[in-house]
């Protein structure tokens, strides 16, 4: 394992998506960090959170080293690239795939892994509570993105130019839970054989297997599972 500059601590809970693009990028680079597995439902781990950052959203990176407090996946990303650089660029030297890299993955974020998030925080709201309609409209933008991505992917390994980057790390989480709750296998070709290439890329099969004996937890049916989807249409 790579020593940080710093000491690095994750805030972070093994099934939650956003820190599992963090994970991803930490594990690519091999850069060292205490990890702090916060459960929102312990006052005591919830204070350790609120300590470090009041929002009460992970994950969140914090620096002692360097006396800084990082939060937002994308920018704890852009900050390991910046001050713990190593043999994996997730923001590439070249400037023009550089804010490509940014734009696909503020793609991720917003219109695929929001939209999920919007299906799974619904199975979670009392029965009296549901959101039909916003659960219909996250479903419409998620199919969108689908037929998007899937002309995006055609012929192509990664999102952005040759390497892995920034953009994967924003892919992986949202396209295997979106593949649970809107499922794209049946349908997207490219779509599927790039989420199995990220499924099988090392740092990301490492996350699934920690977060594995979190699955019973997934609000939905069907569970995650580590078993790599082929396509099936
Ligand atoms: N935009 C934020 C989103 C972070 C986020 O939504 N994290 C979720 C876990 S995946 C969270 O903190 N959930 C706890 C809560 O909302 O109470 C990022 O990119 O880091």
């Amino acid at each position: 394992m790579r020593a940080g500059a710093g000491s690095l601590r994750l805030y972070y809970h093994p099934l939650a998506s956003f820190c599992w693009k963090v994970l991803i990028a930490l594990y690519e680079n091999d850069t060292a960090f205490e990890p702090v597995v916060i459960d929102l439902f312990d006052p005591n781990s919830a204070a350790r959170l609120r300590a470090v950052w009041s929002m009460m959203k992970f994950p969140v990176l914090r620096d002692d080293g360097r006396g800084h407090t990082v939060a937002e996946s994308t920018i704890v990303i852009d900050y390991l690239d910046t001050h713990e650089r190593g043999p994996v660029r997730f923001i590439p030297a070249d400037v023009d795939l550089a804010w490509q890299a940014r734009m696909w993955d503020r793609f991720f974020d917003a219109y695929i892994h929001e939209q999920m998030q919007r299906i799974v925080g619904d199975a979670l709201r009392p029965a009296d509570a549901k959101d039909p309609t916003g659960v219909g409209q996250a479903r419409d933008q998620l199919r969108q993105s689908y037929d998007f991505l899937e002309t995006r992917m055609a012929g192509r390994k990664w999102v952005v130019g040759d390497g892995f980057t920034l953009a994967d790390c924003a892919a992986a989480p949202a396209l295997f839970y979106a593949n649970i709750v809107e499922p794209f296998a049946g349908s997207h070709r490219a779509l599927t054989d790039y989420l199995a290439r990220l499924m099988r890329r090392p740092s990301f099969a490492r996350v699934l297997e920690e977060a594995e004996p979190s699955f019973v937890m997934f609000p939905l049916e069907p569970k995650p599972s580590r078993v790599v989807p082929e396509f099936t249409g």
